[in-house]
């Protein structure tokens, strides 16, 4: 008799009407069959979706180049559906669940004709913990189950879950024609259910990170009572041997990944990889707050990425892993079949293709790789992984980092004062837009914990979701804000940022353990100077000081700012958000 699981598979396949049905089984034989597919029979575009780079630099890797008008995430074609429009919140685009499943039917009518299904059985998070969740992937694309094996963990376990468990997260996904028209990414979080289709790009089509561990997993968060969180989880070693966890939660492309792999300027200070992009956090028995990554892969910023800021993350691309690893939109050394993008070291290579395969002139200020170019790649290549990256029970958190990129007002770093003050301070943040989703870049945005585009359901009861959290724990995290952008009268990030960030963490797990004073201000606790490790760095006294200021006058125009958002919320904002607000103003 056939299962749950296959039931569900012939329904999507009766609908999507694929010309054949294969069940991924995770193998390295497998990885290799998926390849070739994309080599040699699978196309977008009438392009390859690989191609085989130089294997003795880049060890199993390949380059895939995207349709050009599906290169980043696409928010306004992102939408919650629940019954009622209050429960998505002024923060998400809202559809009623059948109107969206009727108008979604027709596009996935027959999409998959003359092509393959690939199911996808995995796991978000170790397969014994008991934090993870069983889950399954239809997709027509191999690129996209080739990125699902790197970044989660599929295999026959997680079939064996769903039987035991008698339940799964289900994602439907279909390239479809690439018409930016008929692209919609679903959520059904009442279903633990995302349907997707015009887009093979990562936050769109791999169901497993974006739409599931975040938007579906923050609505089961709210009603299981943990966190689902756009979060990094690292350990830091200090010259003790001491090692303490703590997360972070930054924009997207606003530092994530290069902060969790970050080799340390500080002598002694040692960084160990947990997470770069997800959190999922559950209160322990001993009542402190202990978080697991649920993903297996980084699918990381390539622009930028270079020996000098990301030597670890080098390290992990070019490493001979079980998993291939694959460059998305980069540009191509054509001499040397070598991927290449902005920010790597050394000067452009004279004969370049650009993400779009064409040859790059350098004219025009075009810039050669995509500026959301990525790499998929699995996080045990990293030669920082954490030892306890496996552990079903997850890490201990001691501090909690909310960062956003605003070249003015935000300090570098700041403590809050408690809970509560912390999770409005969290909730206040703002970013300036970057090319991780499609929409104007560089402008200010209120972008609360960085979950903005990925909170499932009404901000308004997440925050008081945090609030709830706080009261529950014995031991909450202590929270910190950090800015690594803030920029000089000439537009020069003042802060050198990267490996030197330790000097901050260094002040961070200080104050964690109670070692170091403070200066208080409006906003909360900034470091006084002589505690921070400023050794060797040449920062001139007046940029220095523009790092830790806190001006009144300049922040007038934030706190008005911040009540306009908050005030879309009406009456799901609870009071304890509107009581910081009113002690942040009356400071002012
Ligand atoms: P997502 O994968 O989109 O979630 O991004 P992320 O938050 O992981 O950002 P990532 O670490 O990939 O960094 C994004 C961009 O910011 C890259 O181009 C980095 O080079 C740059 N960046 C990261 N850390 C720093 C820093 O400390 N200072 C400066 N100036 N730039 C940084
Ligand atoms: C992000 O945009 O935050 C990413 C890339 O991590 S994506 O998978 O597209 O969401
Ligand atoms: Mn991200």
């Amino acid at each position: 008799m056939a299962t749950l699981l296959e039931r569900w598979v012939d329904e999507q396949a009766a609908l999507t009407k694929p010309k054949s049905i294969y069940w991924c089984d995770g193998s390295e034989a497998e990885a290799h069959k998926l390849i070739e597919i994309g080599i040699r029979e699978e196309r977008i575009n009438g392009q390859p979706i690989f191609h085989e780079l130089n294997q003795k630099v880049w060890p199993n890797a390949y380059l895939h180049r995207s349709h050009p008008t599906d290169v980043a995430r696409t928010e306004h074609l992102t939408y919650v559906c629940y019954p009622d429009k209050e429960t998505a919140g002024p923060n998400n685009n809202w559809m009623d669940p059948e109107e969206a499943k009727a108008m979604m039917r027709k596009l996935f009518d027959g999409c998959m004709t003359g092509k393959t299904m690939y199911v996808l059985p995995y796991m978000m998070g170790s397969a014994d913990s008991p934090y993870a969740k069983a889950c399954v992937q239809l997709t027509d694309v191999s690129y996209v189950a080739i990125s699902m094996r790197i970044m989660t963990r599929v295999g026959k376990f997680a079939i064996e879950k769903i039987s035991k468990d008698g339940d799964f997260v289900k994602g439907l996904h279909s390239i479809g024609d690439l018409d930016p028209n008929k692209r919609f990414i679903m959520h059904f979080p009442l279903e633990h259910l995302v349907w997707s289709v015009g887009s093979g790009y990562g936050g769109n089509a791999l169901l497993g990170k974006k739409c599931f561990s975040l938007r579906i997993a923050s609505w089961l968060g709210l009603k299981e009572g943990w966190l689902a969180e756009h979060m990094v989880i690292m350990g830091i070693q200090d010259p003790e041997g001491e090692i303490t966890y703590i997360t972070a939660a930054m924009p997207s492309a606003c530092g994530k990944t290069n902060l969790a792999m970050m080799e340390s300027a500080l002598p002694g200070y040692k960084i160990w990889t947990l997470g770069d992009d997800i959190a999922w956090m559950n209160i322990g028995p001993d009542g402190r707050l202990w978080a697991i990554n649920p993903e297996a892969g980084f699918f990381g910023v390539a622009p930028g990425t270079s020996a000098k800021t990301n030597p670890n993350m080098l390290r992990t691309l070019k490493k001979n892993g079980f998993y291939p690893t694959l460059f998305t939109n980069t540009a191509l050394n054509t001499d040397t079949n070598e991927p290449w993008w902005e920010g790597m070291d050394g000067a452009a290579p004279k004969n370049l293709a650009d993400w779009q395969g064409n040859k790059w002139s350098g004219s025009l200020g075009r810039q050669a790789a995509h500026p959301n170019s990525r790499f998929t790649v699995s996080i045990y290549n990293a030669p920082t992984l954490s030892k306890e990256a496996d552990n079903p029970k997850g890490v201990p958190i001691s501090a909690m980092i909310f960062g956003g990129k605003r070249t003015a007002l935000i300090p570098l770093v700041y403590e809050s004062l408690n809970w509560q003050n912390g999770v409005f301070s969290a909730a206040r943040m703002g970013s300036e837009t970057t090319a991780a989703a499609v929409h104007q870049v560089g402008v200010l945005r209120r972008d609360p914990m960085a979950m903005l585009p990925f909170c499932g359901y009404n901000m308004g009861d997440y925050f008081k979701h945090w609030i709830n959290l706080g009261k529950k724990m014995l031991k909450p995290p202590k929270i910190f804000c950090v800015n690594w952008f803030r920029q000089d009268n000439l537009g020069n990030f003042i802060w050198p940022g990267f490996g030197e960030n330790i000097r901050v963490l260094k002040w961070i797990i200080d104050r964690a353990k109670g070692k170091v004073k403070g200066r208080e201000t409006p906003i909360g606790v900034v470091p006084k100077l002589e505690d921070m490790n400023l050794h060797g760095l040449n920062i001139d006294k007046q940029n220095l000081e523009k790092l830790f200021e806190v001006k009144l006058d300049d922040w007038k125009q934030e706190i008005e700012d911040v009540r306009k958002f908050l005030e879309q919320f009406g009456d799901r904002m609870p009071k304890e958000m509107w009581e910081e607000y009113n002690t942040l103003k009356n400071n002012y």
